[in-house]
């Protein structure tokens, strides 16, 4: 039997996804759509400027949308809720839900550096799942908070995980690209930035740098220790609709050739045999030189694949690369439900 979900915040770009995914899912059947008060009582068509790249599933338009309540009748059978809440809404209701009993997959960041809420990302650190435990413990839930993390760090740390097990990390640097999707609402339909760049986006470089951190840590006594190396992270917003492209430079502990680092991007797969719906071959690589580019590739694996290319000696750091990914989809609403559905493979 499929397992009943919902979403919060499903009428913005992250909740779109969501429900782009989730629509027709093999293990989850999609029965709630929560957000505002103002879309509250209206059918989801009609509650949503839709404004993905593919068509609004059939199922979803006349579903009537209800308000993030976890008390709503609409949330009595759903088990799992998916939230694509802004963080200040989040901080709020993310722990109602969890209250009353429903695993809650977050793609916010309110929570994610709580030394008890797991920040996965499951083919780098599945088992900080084990922190669930805990964090019901202590806060006395029935249910749970689940993370994943910004678009931007995804990218980087799925890159680095396959480098830092077999060379070691000692220094990476990474300068961003990032799509207007990324900004919500407001950057695409105006693209107001179109002939320019803003080499500003608010907390992204500390989050890349804090979340990167406790991603490559190690669970140790109920603990994650944080990795020892260290990251710099420099984001700039660019005129593309979706897709966050990466400049990453890393110098290992051990030596390493730009083609033993592809050989281990190329094998990194640790997932495959689990038959996860949204799960695609993490890191693709493009030999091409002019390539990733967004519009080219970021849906390679249905957007859940980091498109890698242009790797290659450097002459400060060991090697740098080039990094793709679809910004919100493995970047947010495809990274939330690989976790669930990692988290009912394995534990449910
Ligand atoms: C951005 N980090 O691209 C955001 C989206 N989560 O600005």
């Amino acid at each position: 039997m499929k397992i009943k979900v919902g979403v919060l915040g499903a009428t913005g770009m992250v909740g779109q996804r969501f429900i782009q995914f989730l629509a027709e899912h093999p293990m989850f059947e999609l029965t709630t759509l929560a957000a505002s008060e103002r879309s509250a009582g209206k059918k989801y068509s009609e509650a949503t400027n839709w404004y993905l790249d593919v068509e609004m599933p059939e199922k979803v338009r006349d579903l009537i949308v209800t308000t993030t309540d976890p008390k709503n009748k609409e949330f009595e059978d759903v088990d799992i809720v998916f939230s694509a809440l802004p963080s200040d809404l989040a901080k709020k209701l993310e722990p109602e839900f969890a209250k009353e009993g429903k695993l809650v997959f977050s793609n916010a960041s309110a929570y994610r550096m709580e030394e008890d809420v797991p920040l996965v990302i499951p083919e780098v650190n599945a088992d900080h799942l084990e922190l669930i435990e805990i964090q019901r413990k202590k806060r006395g839930w029935d249910g749970a908070i689940i993370t994943n993390p910004n678009c931007s760090t995804i990218c980087a740390v799925i890159t680095l995980k396959p480098i830092m097990d077999k060379f070691g990390l000692e220094s990476v640097f990474i300068a961003t690209l990032q799509a207007v999707s990324g900004a919500g609402y407001n950057g695409v339909p105006s693209m107001a930035i179109l002939d320019n760049l803003i080499p500003y986006i608010k907390n992204e470089e500390e989050k890349m740098q804090t979340e990167s951190l406790k991603l490559l840590g190690t669970l140790k006594d109920g603990k994650v220790e944080f990795a020892n190396f260290k990251l710099s992270a420099s984001c700039n917003r660019v005129p593309v609709i979706d897709g966050h492209t990466e400049c990453i430079f890393v110098k290992t502990k051990e030596e390493a050739e730009p083609e033993e680092i592809k050989e281990a991007m190329d094998k990194f797969d640790p997932l495959k045999d689990l038959n996860l719906p949204t799960y695609a071959k993490p890191i693709v690589i493009k030999e091409e030189s002019d390539r990733p580019q967004p519009r080219l590739d970021r849906n390679i694996g249905n957007g859940m694949s980091i498109v890698v290319g242009r790797i290659r000696k450097d002459p400060i750091f060991t090697v740098k690369y080039v990094a793709l990914e679809h910004n919100t989809i493995r970047g947010a609403a495809g990274a939330s439900i690989l976790n669930a559905e990692y988290f009912v493979k394995k534990y449910l």
